[in-house]
């Protein structure tokens, strides 16, 4: 779809449907702002980081707006796609926890091998905390990325190797619902 055009043809739609939770009035709507925002049909990094902006003027969203961006871009062509940001938007707002917490995996898997090391998440929340700046007041033991991704790890990583599985983090993030409410940083937003 890297083409402008003001609507999704039958076949378009009836694609979309199936990869998403949204219906075709919807996904007409979605269409519509999409190509109105960006009329070329696709996002690049630069546009996508300043949608972040508009939401976070206090702080600096451009690295984890790319790290978002990544997870977004799954044909890896370095731009998103309607179809990309839709089936992941219906995702984020529309998916079971379960869902969720697949894509949120997967934006903290960086090199997505699988399992979510100690640095990688150190960089995903090191992203988060220069993009909310100071709107949020952090408890004295997660006041920076270091002692909150040791925080993390400490309820997750139940095997002490210093990366997370999926199961780990699924089952940590069921136990506390800290790190849903983080998850929840993004959530809506995209
Ligand atoms: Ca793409
Ligand atoms: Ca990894
Ligand atoms: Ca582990």
């Amino acid at each position: 779809m890297g083409r402008s055009q003001s609507k999704l043809t039958t076949e378009e739609l009836e694609d979309l449907q199936q990869c998403t939770r949204f219906n075709k009035k919807e996904l007409q709507q979605w269409y519509k702002g999409f190509i109105k925002d960006c009329p070329s049909g696709q996002l690049d990094k630069p546009e996508f980081q300043q949608i972040y902006k508009q939401f976070f003027p206090f702080g600096d969203p451009s690295a984890f707006a790319d790290y978002v961006f990544n997870v977004f871009d799954t044909n890896k062509n370095g731009k998103i796609e309607f179809k990309e940001f839709i089936v992941a938007l219906s995702v984020t707002s529309r998916g079971d926890l379960e869902d969720k917490l697949r894509w949120a995996f997967q934006l903290y898997d960086i090199d997505n091998d699988k399992t979510i090391t100690y640095e990688e998440m150190l960089n995903i929340v090191d992203a988060i905390y220069k993009m909310v700046g100071t709107m949020i007041k952090l408890p004295p033991d997660e006041d920076t990325p270091e002692k909150r991704v040791k925080k993390i790890f400490s309820l997750m990583d139940k095997k002490k190797d210093d990366r997370l599985t999926f199961d780990e983090f699924k089952e940590g993030s069921m136990k506390d619902p800290a790190i849903v409410q983080a998850l929840k940083l993004y959530d809506g937003l995209v």
